[in-house]
């Protein structure tokens, strides 16, 4: 059988693409499973240094496979009533954690349609890319569902109440130009300049300090818990910590000697 998930290496870059096109990339358990895999062992790679996450075909991810039996309504006659809850705690849960504190930064390349938890996961990662042809769906509501893998933490800290309100309760096609523009994603392009944008923007932060990127993600997302003091006695600890590291020194000693820096820690 084929891989649900293709894993491709370009130096530091690592390729993750969702591989159940025919069924828009959506999830079942053994794609949640090789999914949690290839990000497990990019997260235990040192030489991986940023990892883009993309979709096969039309789409970048349709959200759970709603013809998965393990999510159908009504189980078999006599069987216990169908408890949602064990597959966000068996595949959704561990795959939102894992991606939101990956050592590196992570890129979605949204390459077409993200649905239902689909768009949850693009909306996870660190920056998103999304082609003019892509689209973002809060399809939850139309089968009876709240957004899930983090949508609801999600929508209102990126695009405020108003607008997260309106596309979770409404589940509209939202393009990818008025994503860009209401700052749902960072960047739209046209959809043939998707994969060499992403391509660059991997490689420019796989050279970055990538430590120091993925403490600025805890930071962010610590910081919505945290009055001011708290946050500025967080950045001291941060900034602490990374005063000692190797990076730090490289990047004033680079600096001083007008050079380009050569980052490694992680
Ligand atoms: O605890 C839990 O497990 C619950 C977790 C829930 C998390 C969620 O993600 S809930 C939301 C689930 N997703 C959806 O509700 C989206 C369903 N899909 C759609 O609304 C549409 O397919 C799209 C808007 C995404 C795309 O529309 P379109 O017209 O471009 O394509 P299509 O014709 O609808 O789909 C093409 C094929 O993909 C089709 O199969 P076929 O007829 O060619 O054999 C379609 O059935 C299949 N497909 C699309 N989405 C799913 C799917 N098959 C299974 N599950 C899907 N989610």
């Amino acid at each position: 059988a084929d891989p649900l998930v293709l894993a491709a290496r370009s130096g530091p870059v690592l390729t993750l693409t969702l591989n159940r096109p025919a069924a828009l990339n959506s999830f079942t358990g053994a794609l949640h499973g090789e999914l949690l895999a290839a990000l497990e062992a990019a997260a235990a790679d040192s030489a991986v240094r940023c990892v883009v996450l993309t979709g096969a075909g039309r789409a970048f991810c349709a959200g759970q496979d709603l013809a998965d039996p393990a999510v159908a309504p009504d189980p078999a006659p006599g069987a216990a009533p169908r408890d949602l809850s064990e597959v966000i705690d068996q595949h959704y849960r561990p795959l939102c954690l894992r991606l939101r504190s990956m050592p590196v930064p992570v890129i979605a390349a949204v390459n077409g349609v993200a649905a239902g938890a689909g768009a949850s996961i693009a909306l996870s990662c660190d920056i998103v890319v999304a082609a003019r042809s892509a689209s973002f769906i809060q399809a939850f509501a139309k089968i009876g569902l709240v957004p899930d893998s983090g949508g609801t933490w999600l929508l209102p800290r990126l695009v405020g109440r108003a607008r997260a309100l309106g596309l979770a309760l409404l589940g509209d096609k939202l393009g990818a130009e008025e994503a860009q523009r209401i700052g749902l994603i960072w960047q739209c392009v046209d959809d043939a300049q998707l994969q060499p944008t992403v391509q660059a923007l991997a490689e420019r932060l796989a050279a970055m300090p990538v430590k120091a990127l993925a403490g600025i993600r805890a930071a962010l997302d610590d910081a919505w818990l945290l009055d001011w003091p708290q946050a500025l006695a967080r950045e001291a600890q941060q900034q602490r910590e990374l005063g000692f590291a190797h990076d730090y020194r490289e990047g004033v000693q680079a600096f001083g000697e007008k050079r380009a820096p050569s980052f490694k820690d992680r």
